[in-house]
């Protein structure tokens, strides 16, 4: 019997690997596709939920970086990650040249008073721009929040995240979902 023809990958409905459920963040208007929309679109949610105008250094940063990751991510340029494609693609090498400048650039349109950490506030307006849950935002930020202080820090954020992606123990699991 014939197999079907390929639909696009796309990771379980409940995703519960770490690399699909950062990849189920990344599809941002959840249609099983990340597109280049999906990801663009949480640099203007971030900007816009922060005031920011498009000439701030921030946003031309992050719009810059996002470039870089995108470019690197969509090797074939097709306007779309599948999930197959970013999953073969991520590791720790890449988070630690191309995803934490992107993810670092979204944290600093977050942190207004520029303190280099987020508050819960600041946080909850990450996420939102992020595409993550908004009804556990409190539960993720206590668990990012380690050292209880009421602040994420921005080293600490990225560790996290980096933890994460390569499967290492990390809060970020309870942070995403
Ligand atoms: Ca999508
Ligand atoms: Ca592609
Ligand atoms: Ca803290």
């Amino acid at each position: 019997m014939p197999l079907p023809q390929a639909a696009p990958p796309t990771p379980p409905a409940r995703p519960i690997a770490p690399k699909a459920r950062i990849y189920a963040m990344l599809d941002t208007d959840k249609d099983g596709v990340a597109s280049r929309h999906d990801y663009f679109v949480r640099i203007e949610r971030a900007q816009r939920a922060t005031g920011r105008t498009d000439d701030d250094p921030l946003v031309i940063a992050a719009h810059a970086t996002g470039e870089r990751a995108w470019a690197a991510m969509d090797a074939n340029n097709d306007g779309v990650i599948t999930y197959e494609e970013y999953a073969a693609w991520v590791d720790a090498e890449k988070f630690d040249t191309v995803c934490r400048y992107a993810l670092g650039a979204l944290f600093d349109l977050a942190d207004t008073d520029r303190t280099g950490a987020l508050d819960r506030r600041q946080f909850t307006v990450l996420r939102q721009a992020l595409g993550n849950p908004a009804d556990n935002a409190d539960a993720a930020f206590d668990a990012l929040d380690g050292d209880g202080d009421g602040r994420i820090g921005r080293k600490e954020y990225l560790a996290a995240i980096r933890a994460y992606v390569t499967g290492d123990e990390s809060p970020m699991g309870d942070a995403l979902y």
